[in-house]
């Protein structure tokens, strides 16, 4: 197992559209493993292959607060949404940011499981919107995109300069 690297916006990787893995098999799910523990390290309670740069479509999850319900979704699709809800999203892409977001409240999904099954789940409240939101990921998307651009660039600068500091002090 290994932790891995986790891309920041405005890293231009995190903008690329993931594509349909086309086979589950063993090195998939070694990839799988290293996110589950790059996602509870962070800690986190989702992460998707495009934040460690890979790119292919699947995720992981789990917001249990014991670390006792892990999912994995290969080529997740959503397949109803319905409700409204905004909640205050956060983003290991985007450290030290949280703002209100509007997403569907409950959400139905199919996906390929760790052993290449396709299975169908139903999500509510906070899982719901961590699925759609590390969707979006495989899709090039982050929540910042929801922001205003003045708010979104704000950010923007402020993670930069931040980095430029941390640079500078590792020298
Ligand atoms: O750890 C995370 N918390 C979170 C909180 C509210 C809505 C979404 C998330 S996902 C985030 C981890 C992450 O960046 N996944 O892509
Ligand atoms: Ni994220």
């Amino acid at each position: 197992m290994a932790k891995l690297t986790i891309l920041e916006f405005p890293d231009p990787r995190l903008r690329t559209k993931a594509i349909p893995v086309a086979a589950v098999d063993d090195e998939l799910n070694a990839l799988i493993d290293d996110m589950f523990e790059t996602m509870y390290a962070a800690p986190g309670i989702g992460l998707a292959a495009t934040q460690v740069d890979v790119h292919w479509r699947f995720l992981v999850a789990d917001v249990s607060p014991d670390q006792s319900q892990p999912h994995a979704l290969i080529n997740p699709v959503i397949l109803e949404k319905d409700g409204v809800r905004v909640s205050e999203e956060g983003c290991l892409s985007v450290p030290g940011y949280y703002e209100d977001v509007q997403r569907a409240e409950h959400i139905r999904v199919k996906f390929l499981n760790r052993e290449g099954d396709p299975v169908e789940m139903e999500a509510d409240g906070l899982l719901a919107v961590c699925i759609q939101h590390e969707i979006d990921h495989l899709d090039g998307k982050l929540f910042v995109d929801y922001l205003s651009e003045a708010k979104r660039q704000r950010i923007r600068k402020r993670l930069e300069k931040s980095r430029r500091h941390q640079a500078a002090a590792a020298m």
